[in-house]
């Protein structure tokens, strides 16, 4: 039995900043993916077809086991590793070269035409709330600011990696005026907002919204207080496996990331969970803005069919033995 060749260093350094979320935000790591997989193009050894396959099925392999919630991972992949064809070598390759371009020429090209439709739900003097940080929510305001309309942001920091930070520099950059506030005063400040404006990382068949923790509490309030909820999130977070029935699963991360060991030895014998999203059903939402227009969460399933068919497929698993 021979062993697949190995991945390239790009491919390691890229999953490992993906898991430890140096690399992180669902476009980024699925562009990350895209351009880790055209290095292995590049660089691989592999001399023959069958080979050659082989080490990119089992670069997006290791891309794939990083991170397990954000679809437009195995999307990225689907979409490179799916454009891979010819008869030798050098064709594989090229195929596969063009296909991590068309990716990530498409990723900025979606995120800006989602920002465009966005952005003309915001009206001039809006206030939006945010979560975490999403390079999806961020281009609707910033086309709206590009629009000539004036947006001011109350930013939730969103424990516990504090990627509300993030936000906050990128809004203020923008010209946007930004409140800071903590997690638990987003209710006391939604009479304040006119828009909770999210992103994704996978948006299920039902129109259920997989986004940071928090982003279902959030949503829960704002719709007790009469503030609509926008998504945005381009086609590449459709998961297609809830096609099938399948659930999206939750990442649960390490403990550390919200307590020190000191203070959980302090504290006593206590359980710490650390999720790292959570599921807000689709009567919470009022809106998904993707490329494609906005949806109401209960037809998106429509613009699911289109783009996967009825379900998915894995390139980077092996292929089976065909039935005798
Ligand atoms: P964009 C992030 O996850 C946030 O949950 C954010 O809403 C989502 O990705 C989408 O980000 P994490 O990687 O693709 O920080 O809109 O855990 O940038």
């Amino acid at each position: 039995m021979t062993s697949d060749p190995p991945v390239t260093d790009a491919v390691e350094d890229a999953a490992a900043d993906i898991a430890t979320m140096e690399i992180r935000g669902a476009a980024t790591i699925a562009r990350a993916a895209a351009e880790a997989l055209a290095v292995q193009a590049r660089e691989t050894d592999a001399d023959s077809p069958a080979t050659f396959e082989a080490s990119m099925r089992r670069a997006g392999r290791r891309l794939y086991d990083t991170r397990p919630t954000a679809v437009s991972l195995p999307n990225a992949l689907r979409y490179t590793l799916g454009r891979m064809d010819g008869d030798d070598v050098e064709a594989l390759r090229d195929s596969l070269l063009g296909a991590t371009r068309a990716f990530t020429d498409r990723l900025d090209r979606a995120q800006r035409d989602l920002g465009q439709v966005g952005a003309n739900r915001l009206r001039d003097g809006d206030t939006v709330m945010t979560h975490c940080h999403s390079t999806d929510a961020l281009s609707c305001v910033e086309h709206a600011v590009e629009q000539g309309k004036d947006i001011s942001a109350i930013v939730k920091e969103t424990r516990p990696r504090n990627q509300g930070h993030i936000t906050a520099t990128e809004l203020r950059e923008l010209g946007v005026d930004v409140t800071l506030v903590v997690d638990s005063a987003a209710r006391r400040y939604l009479d304040d907002a006119d828009h909770v404006l999210v992103g994704a990382d996978s948006i299920a068949a039902d129109g259920g919204v997989v986004n940071k923790i928090g982003t279902s509490g959030l949503a829960v309030n704002a719709r007790e207080r009469g503030v609509p909820i926008m998504v945005a999130a381009q086609t590449i977070k459709l998961h297609p496996d809830t096609l099938t029935g399948h659930t999206v699963e939750i990442e649960m991360r390490d403990e550390t990331e919200i307590i020190d060991a000191d203070t959980r030895a302090d504290i006593g014998d206590i359980e710490v969970r650390n999720p790292a999203f959570d599921v807000t059903p689709p009567r919470y939402v009022d809106a998904i803005v993707t490329e494609s227009g906005q949806f109401p969460p209960e037809s998106i399933v429509t613009l699911m069919r289109e783009l996967f068919g009825e379900s998915a497929d894995r390139p980077w698993e092996e292929p089976t033995e065909p039935q005798q």
